[in-house]
């Protein structure tokens, strides 16, 4: 049963079961039925683990093989016409080409296999932010997981309507999960996505990182809209009112403990809540009153594991007690839970590590020791999470009072400020960078560009990009967002983090709350405006937070903004004007003004 009429879908859906030619089609209604035999059916095959239902009911295991646990940013692709319209940030290939070297990779590659079909929607059903994918898959385990991460089934065709052609064709095949033929490739033009030979999250929940930010931000450009990869939260004041807020920070900087934060107890006395509407990723538009709304075009979370805990992230632990998915966790095989570092000081004396041999408390055999692959990661339900917003599913999305860049930065960046205008806060997002951890491979302390935290899901060419930002800022006039910047990674000379951060960043955005409303003034300095001092709240940190401590936090060193200059000019030409992008020159002329503030 192919659950549309829509020719469009039919005639895509034929042309993909001759290249693939599976065994059989089932298309994915999303009924309870269909989900609960496919659960079965990865169950038996080994393909999932069941874990403890009295513990985790509804929740499965699955492994991945070991060279597939990570999104494969040098196998993925933007093949649009033009090279240039890549542009620097992305790998390029002629679109042609693309089609020539995967079509026979594909060709025959589901016989033996079932071809899923699933219609999804990134939005709300009958949101007018929303936009419906079909992905083609031969993989249970993404069925599963999309089932989680989007609005699955005969609801997302409803959406599309009979005749439309506006959905993505997302074609996947796990193939061999040969990493050496493992591609990720977005062609915007066509409305189109073909991964291959990865079973990895990142790589092959389409409708994630490949549509919703890599091809929605290329139709976000020619439609006037945004699509960026920022989270969404509500705080909601003690007068009831509820002030909405986005932030961008590279991946693991803490977007899902900001989007989830729990405020510090004088907050909470006080009546202050925070709201969770994505942690992820954010869709924008204009609404009839002229401000920005935006929509989580997600259903769940993609969250990592590692370091998620009842203190760091109380809602993010809390939504995965059922209906999740968890992959490449250890298994605690006394209970058969799951484990992770980070979880709690108590390794599973009897366990199987993530690359599924049995350890006993003593040497795993995975790398770095570790019981749990360090980007293992929770597929879990948003409507678990405790904090999630009321307005999860409304259509029209929530109004958005203030966007917040930040990166992890041991000095330079002070813990918050904010932008003079759009402009000035457009030229923050592009100069977004964190230094990288000891936690990566590579050196410690490198700064690692990373535009608005785009960087590897940016659909077309930065420079346009930047312009389309700056355009979004003409149109939304005095109606735009405030833009802020904050750093929670401030270190003092010993390499201490100096910010408690978590819970306690509620204290940053109280601040960023009162600019947007006009209730608090600021110090206009050469880099922005800063907080007065004593107008960040440190009732109950005091130990912690001294004033000496604040000053540094807040501290605009000359000599290190000047260096940042020196960088951004080399990066704008080097990186980006060098290799074909287009900086817009607002853009140039904000360093320009910045240094001849520094300099006065
Ligand atoms: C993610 C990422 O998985 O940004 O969300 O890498
Ligand atoms: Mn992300």
């Amino acid at each position: 049963m192919s659950l549309t009429k829509n020719p469009n879908v039919l005639k895509w859906v034929d042309e993909v079961v001759a290249l693939t030619k599976p065994d059989q089609v089932v298309w994915i209604d999303g009924s309870k039925e269909q989900l609960e035999a496919l659960k079965k059916e990865a169950i038996s095959t080994g393909e999932m683990q069941e874990l403890n239902q009295e513990k985790l009911p509804g929740c499965l295991y699955h492994r991945t093989l070991p060279n597939d646990v990570a999104r494969v940013e040098d196998r993925t692709f933007i093949c649009s016409k033009r090279k240039e319209d890549a542009g620097p940030t992305n790998n390029w290939c002629d679109p042609q080409e693309m089609y020539a070297k995967l079509t026979p990779m594909y060709d025959g590659v589901m016989k033996g296999r079932t071809m899923y079909v699933i219609p999804y929607s990134m939005g709300p059903i009958g949101s007018p932010l929303a936009k419906v994918g079909v992905e083609v898959t031969d993989s249970i385990y993404v069925v599963l997981n999309m089932d989680i991460m989007t609005r699955m089934g005969k609801q997302a065709f409803e959406n599309l309507g009979d005749t439309s052609n506006d959905f993505v064709r997302c074609l996947h095949s796990k193939a061999d999960v040969d990493p050496e033929k493992r591609y990720i490739v977005q062609f915007p033009e066509d409305n189109a996505i073909w991964s291959i030979n990865s079973a990895y999250g990142g790589n092959v929940l389409l409708g994630k990182k490949c549509f919703a930010l890599r091809i929605a931000s290329y139709q976000g450009k020619n439609e006037g809209w945004m699509a960026e990869h920022m989270l969404i939260l509500g705080v909601k004041k003690p007068d009831g009112e509820v002030k909405y807020i986005t932030a961008a920070f590279p991946s693991a900087c803490g977007k899902t403990n900001l989007a989830m934060l729990i405020p510090p107890e004088g907050y909470k006395k006080d009546g202050y809540e925070v709201f969770t509407v994505g942690d992820d990723i954010a869709w924008m538009k204009q609404g009839e009153d002229g401000r920005l709304y935006a929509i989580n075009p997600e259903n769940g979370f993609f969250g990592v594991a590692p370091g998620t805990n009842a203190k760091s992230n109380y809602n993010a632990l809390a939504s995965t007690m059922k209906n999740t998915i968890f992959t490449n966790v250890a298994i605690n095989d006394d209970d058969n839970t799951v484990w992770w570092e980070g979880l709690d000081k108590n390794p599973p004396e009897n366990a199987t590590e993530w690359k599924g041999a049995k350890v006993n408390g003593k040497e795993y055999t995975a790398e770095g020791n570790k019981l749990a692959h360090p980007n293992s990661r929770f597929t879990a339900p948003a409507i678990n999470c405790p904090c999630i917003s009321p307005e999860f599913n409304n259509p029209e999305g929530v109004p958005i009072s203030a966007i917040i860049f930040g990166g992890r930065r041991a000095s330079t960046t002070p813990l918050v400020y904010q932008s003079f205008d759009w402009t000035h806060g457009t030229y923050i997002g592009s100069a977004v960078s964190s230094e990288t951890t000891a936690a990566a491979t590579g050196a410690v302390g490198v700064l690692r560009h990373d535009p608005m935290a785009m960087k590897p899901f940016i659909g077309y060419n930065v420079g346009d990009y930047w312009a389309h930002w700056l355009a979004m800022g003409e149109k939304l006039g005095d109606k735009a967002p405030k833009i802020f910047n904050v750093n929670w990674f401030k270190q003092d000379e010993n390499g201490n983090f100096i910010w408690p951060g978590f819970g306690d960043n509620m204290r940053v955005l109280d601040w960023i709350i009162k600019r947007c409303e006009g209730t608090i003034e600021a110090d206009e300095t050469a880099i922005g405006y800063l907080p007065k001092k004593g107008d960040i709240n440190v009732e109950g940190i005091e130990d912690e937070v001294t004033p000496e401590i604040m000053d540094k936090l807040l501290a605009v060193d000359k000599d290190l903004w000047i260096k940042e200059i020196a960088e951004m000019r080399r990066y704008y030409k080097e990186d980006i004007a060098d290799k074909g992008g287009n900086v817009p020159a607002a853009l140039e002329a904000q360093l320009d003004a910045l240094e001849a503030r520094l300099n006065k």
